[in-house]
C-alpha cells in the first residue's frame, strides 16, 4: 500500500489520471488523498467527482473553498459566477449522489499512525493538530446535518470575524473556522486573517506572514499537506509542510506526492479545453 497526495484538481481530470498512471496507482492496493478544490474553473469537474467517488474507500479529500461554493450553489444560496464551470454537475442525473459524497468529506483529515495531516488551505498558528481536528469537527457536523446545512452555506460568505476567540459562537464561529481551513494564506502570529492577498510570499501584506511561517506555530514538528495557494508553485519554506497546488488549472503542471517516500511527480498534460484555445 502506498499513500499518495495530489493538489487542487479543479476539474483537470486528464492530468490526474496521467499522474495515477505514472505511479501505477491501484485502487485495490493504494490510497489517494486530495487537498480539495476538486471542482471549478477547469473543464471536467463532473467527470472528476464521478471518478473520485468511484474510487470508493481508496480516495478521500478535504473540502476547499470551491467545493463549498458548489454546495452553496447547489442549495440555491449562492449564484453561479461567470468563471464557474459547475453547470454540468448541477444538471447531472447523479448530482445528489455526487454532492452527498462531497458533503461527507472532512475539512481536516489526520492519519494518527503516520502523523500526517491534510487540509485545503492551512492550520492557523494558534491551533495544534488536535485543536484543528476538534474545530473542523464542529463544521463537519453541520455539513452532515440536513437542517443545519443550508443556513450554514447561506451564512458562510464573508471575511469577518478575522480573529479567533473561543467565545465566538454561531455563524461567526463556523465562518472563521471554515475560512482558516479553506481560504487562509496570510495571517498574524495570533491567527488574525488577511484574506485578500493571493500572491506569493514576497507580496505579504504589511504585518502579515504565510500561516506556516510563524515561529510559534503549534503544528511545528508535524507533517502537513495543503493545496489552495498556487502562487507558491509547490514551494514552502518549512521542511514538514508540503504545498501541493502547482496551478494546473492555470496552465501549469499538476503535482502528486508519494507520502511514503516524499517523491513528487508532475504532469503537464493539456486539458481538453486548452487545446481548443479556451481559457479554463
Ligand atoms: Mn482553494
Amino acid at each position: 500500500m502506498t499513500l499518495y497526495a495530489v493538489g487542487d484538481v479543479q476539474g483537470c481530470l486528464i492530468p490526474l489520471k496521467c499522474l495515477l498512471a505514472q505511479v501505477d496507482f491501484s485502487p485495490s492496493r493504494d490510497h489517494l488523498w486530495l487537498a480539495g478544490d476538486l471542482v471549478n474553473r477547469g473543464p471536467q469537474s463532473l467527470e472528476t467527482l464521478r471518478f473520485l467517488r468511484d474510487l470508493g474507500s481508496s480516495a478521500l479529500s478535504v473540502l476547499g473553498n470551491h467545493d463549498l461554493h458548489l454546495l452553496a450553489v447547489a442549495h440555491n444560496v449562492e449564484r453561479l459566477k461567470k468563471s464557474d464551470t459547475l453547470t454540468p454537475i448541477l444538471q447531472a442525473p447523479d448530482r445528489n449522489d455526487l454532492l452527498d459524497w462531497l458533503r461527507g468529506q472532512s475539512l481536516v483529515h489526520h492519519d494518527e499512525a503516520r502523523d500526517l495531516t491534510l487540509v485545503h488551505a492551512g492550520i492557523p498558528p494558534q491551533w495544534s493538530v488536535a485543536k484543528a481536528l476538534k474545530r473542523a469537527a464542529e463544521v463537519e457536523a453541520v455539513l452532515r446535518d440536513d437542517t443545519a446545512l443550508v443556513p450554514y452555506l447561506d451564512g458562510l460568505y464573508g471575511n469577518q470575524p478575522s480573529k479567533w476567540s473561543k467565545n465566538l459562537h454561531g455563524m461567526d464561529r463556523l465562518r472563521l473556522i471554515t475560512n482558516y481551513f479553506t481560504r487562509m494564506r496570510f495571517c498574524t502570529a495570533d491567527g488574525t486573517l488577511e484574506l485578500t492577498a493571493k500572491e506569493g510570499i514576497e507580496q505579504a501584506p504589511q504585518g502579515f506572514a504565510p500561516w506556516f511561517s510563524h515561529p510559534n506555530r503549534k503544528t511545528r514538528g508535524h507533517t502537513l499537506i495543503f493545496g489552495h495557494w498556487a502562487a507558491l508553485e509547490g514551494n514552502c519554506s518549512e521542511a514538514d509542510v508540503h504545498a501541493l497546488d502547482t496551478g494546473c488549472v492555470w496552465g501549469n503542471a499538476m503535482t502528486l506526492m508519494n507520502l511514503d517516500t516524499g517523491e513528487r511527480q508532475s504532469c503537464a498534460c493539456k486539458n481538453p479545453f486548452d487545446e481548443a484555445g479556451e481559457a479554463p
